[in-house]
């Protein structure tokens, strides 16, 4: 079954844009599904942030085993645009997963809730030395007798954007009710995901998944592939000296259907799994792409908050261990996605690329940001629409 408020497809008539893919409404999607041999999907329109007593009635009626919480605001310069946005953010993603925890623990049901977190609450910033943990830390803490005692943490969260700060707010909620009630949870720190079909979603053209290529919602690997496709400059923030970790979307969806078939017991704390399967620079990419397609590439004054440059390795051995097979960078995958986009090209507002978010305001250094930034750049390479 599937619980949606559908409010991504009132964001973009808000932002007036729209998926590249064409994106039917959701009973066609479900018929489409039927069609083709797939098991009737039941849909409930309803908003887990403001709907709490009709997400509780719906538990008790329905009783599932699992749930996957993918319910979340999830785009990082859309949280960052204003304060409406922002507020918007914190207040869909926060009360959206503490209604589900609380409704779980209402209804006395023992559901396994599998979430979607990400990469991003460990925090981008600067040198990093060794690799990320899978969501906790053994620490010493001094006992004030000279010596000192061992604890296990959660890795200490240092959110870049309101989108991600809420990603680790959930981290405190699941701690929490799982300690005091026992609710079994499985996060997934998950990457950019990059590609736009599935085994699944290519049984039928309906079920195509969205293709975001606009400032607010697009991510970068996707964004490159379908700028060289239309033939716009690659949107390289800054120097590109980003490092970020990057999974395929058939290997996402892989994740979670591992992470639902090993659910931890109602003994085991919080699962924490890292969803992602390589690492990459965003400059080296933009080359990548750039070797592919004969793309150009801008180097553009970053609007985020971002350290200019960032090294990243990270720890992913539970989903390997659990099965997972990564589906890597290839130029393969790449041209594929290059051609989805050369397909529905003619959907595409060439005005809504650029990222337009900013972090900063003027006042609190922005402009000194964008100032810093553009002194770096040949002016020949930065683009009209700036
Ligand atoms: N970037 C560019 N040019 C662009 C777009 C982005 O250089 O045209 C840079 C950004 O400055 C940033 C990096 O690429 O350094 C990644 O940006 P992104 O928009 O692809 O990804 P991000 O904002 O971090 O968020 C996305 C998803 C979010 C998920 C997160 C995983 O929107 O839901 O949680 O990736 S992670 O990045 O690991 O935190």
């Amino acid at each position: 079954m599937i619980v949606d408020s559908l409010v991504r497809r009132k964001t973009d008539i808000d932002l007036g844009v729209k998926s590249l893919s064409p994106i039917a409404n959701i009973f066609e999607r479900l018929q489409s599904w039927e069609q083709t041999g797939g098991s009737p999907i039941g849909f409930v329109q309803l908003d887990i942030a403001t709907e709490y007593e009709r997400l509780r009635d719906l538990l008790a009626k329905e009783r599932p085993d699992s749930i996957v919480h993918c319910a979340e605001q999830r785009a990082a310069p859309y949280s960052m645009k204003n304060s409406t946005t922002k507020r918007y953010t914190v207040h869909n993603n926060i009360n959206g997963t503490h209604n589900l925890l609380c409704a779980i623990v209402e209804t006395g049901l023992d559901i396994h809730v599998v979430h979607f977190g990400t990469m991003g609450v460990y925090g981008y910033g600067g040198l990093q030395r060794g690799s990320i943990p899978e969501g906790y830390l053994e620490v010493e803490i001094p006992d004030g007798d000279n010596g000192t005692s061992r604890k296990q943490i959660l890795y200490p969260a240092d959110p870049g954007s309101v989108y991600h700060m809420t990603k680790s707010l959930d981290q405190l909620l699941f701690y929490f009710y799982n300690k005091n009630d026992r609710v079994r949870v499985t996060d997934l720190h998950q990457g950019i995901v990059w590609g736009t079909n599935t085994v699944q979603t290519k049984r039928h053209p309906k079920l195509i998944n969205r293709f975001d290529y606009d400032g607010d919602y697009g991510t970068v690997l996707n964004r490159f592939l379908m700028q060289s496709a239309i033939g716009y400059p690659l949107t390289v923030h800054g120097t590109g000296g980003q490092t970020r970790a990057f999974i395929h979307i058939t290997d996402s969806v892989r994740c979670v259907q591992l992470a639902l078939e090993n659910p931890p017991n109602n003994q085991e704390k919080v699962n924490i799994f890292n969803q992602m399967t390589e690492v990459h620079k965003i400059r080296d990419l933009a080359t990548k792409v750039a070797a592919l397609t004969g793309a150009e590439i801008s180097y553009l004054p970053n609007p985020r908050n971002e350290a200019a440059e960032n090294e990243l390795q990270v720890e992913n051995q539970h989903l390997l261990n659990l099965g997972l097979k990564p589906t890597t960078l290839s130029e393969g995958l790449m041209t594929e996605l290059v051609d989805v986009a050369k397909r529905f090209a003619y959907r595409c507002d060439p005005t809504r690329v650029p990222c337009t978010s900013a972090w900063l305001d003027k006042g609190r250094g922005g402009e000194e940001e964008v100032m810093s930034a553009t002194s770096m750049i040949p002016l020949g390479a930065l683009t009209a629409e700036l």
